[in-house]
């Protein structure tokens, strides 16, 4: 017997990798269905070899069904999500809007897996932004075993963080710049994206700092460990799917870098690839698909005396989003559900 599965925005990235992955990993379906907007209802999407033939989210009952993922942005996950989970639902949900709250949850599997029995408060848990999700991978084990003081972080972030009109916005500004005829304004990016980086994700803030850098320092602190300082800057890049991104970490133990790199081969979600040499480091159009958080570069910072500098990769559609959302699923199906 397995579960009753909803995904909410079935046809947008984060979506359908959702409806990807829960195939790839063969989670226990017994039903599922894709809900949508009423402009992209009965739309098709791919679930595993079936197509699924999308339904209206506004009127969907969510009665009876055990979990519903959700991709849809804020707005309607304030209108949706407490629809489901006062049905008897348990909400997973992608967007910012839950992460920040007390009674609400928000997990990365590898992490803090024991924070899944508190959904029970409001029957919605919270999925991380997707520049943190592959962060805190990295610094859970290192803290476990150094204690962490303090994390600077600089990402490179593809433009798929931005949904398919920033995909769409590269694209297009990228052949236009061989092709002068065919150009287009930049609507998505407040500056030209092709062949430059952007250093702005999201709103700017009292502070000076981006609500994704902000992200970031909160999300980390609530998942991993409040005392952990972070400080963060986020930049968009010409890159289509993958994030990157620069972890300098300083320890209250000193930590040597073949141990940290031992530690992180041993950790759940990571595949270490560290060479110095040509080559001997992972790049974003190597991780695009692929389920892995990825780690080069990982040596001493001789500036401090506890300090170590390492390199991060991950897809973020996937471990940075719908992947985390099916293994938050997994979790709750396991330690609570107890179906499938
Ligand atoms: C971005 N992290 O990359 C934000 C939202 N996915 O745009």
């Amino acid at each position: 017997m397995g579960y009753r599965v909803v995904i909410a925005g079935a046809t947008g990235n984060v979506g359908r990798e959702m409806l990807n992955i829960l195939a790839e990993r063969h989670f226990p379906v017994d039903e599922i269905v894709a809900l949508a907007s009423r402009k992209s209802m009965g739309s098709e999407v791919s679930f595993g070899d079936k197509t699924l033939k999308t339904k209206d989210l506004d009127a969907f009952d969510f009665t009876g069904w055990d979990m519903a993922l959700f991709a849809v942005g804020s707005e309607a996950t304030k209108k949706y999500a407490p629809k489901a989970a006062k049905a008897g639902c348990v909400v997973i949900d992608n967007s910012s809007l839950y992460r920040y709250d007390a009674d609400i949850p928000l997990i990365v599997p590898e992490v803090n897996p024991q924070a899944i029995h508190d959904y029970s408060k409001k029957n919605i848990i919270a999925n991380p932004n997707c520049s943190t999700a592959q962060m805190v991978v990295a610094l859970k084990p290192l803290h476990d075993r150094a204690t962490i003081k303090r994390v600077v972080v600089s990402t490179y972030q593809s433009v798929s963080g931005a949904g398919k009109d920033g995909m769409d916005e590269l694209w297009d500004q990228t052949k236009s710049i061989y092709n002068p005829t065919d150009d287009k304004p930049a609507t998505k990016f407040t500056k030209q994206i092709a062949f430059n980086v952007i250093p702005h994700i999201d709103v700017f803030m009292d502070s000076g700092d981006t609500k994704e850098e902000w992200k970031m320092v909160v999300e980390t602190k609530k998942i991993v460990d409040p005392k952990i300082k972070v400080t963060a800057t986020c930049v968009r890049v010409p890159v289509f799917v993958g994030h990157a991104e620069s972890i300098n970490i300083e320890f209250e133990d000193h930590l040597d870098e073949n141990e940290a790199r031992d530690i992180l081969r041993e950790s759940p979600g990571i595949m270490v690839i560290d060479k110095r040499e040509d080559g001997g480091y992972v790049t974003p159009v190597e991780c695009a698909g692929d389920f892995a958080t990825f780690i080069s570069r990982i040596r001493q910072d001789s500036t401090i005396d506890n300090g170590i500098n390492l390199w991060c990769v991950s897809d973020n559609l996937r471990k940075g989003a719908a992947l985390n959302a099916v293994q938050i699923a997994e979790l709750l199906g396991r330690e609570v559900l107890k179906k499938g």
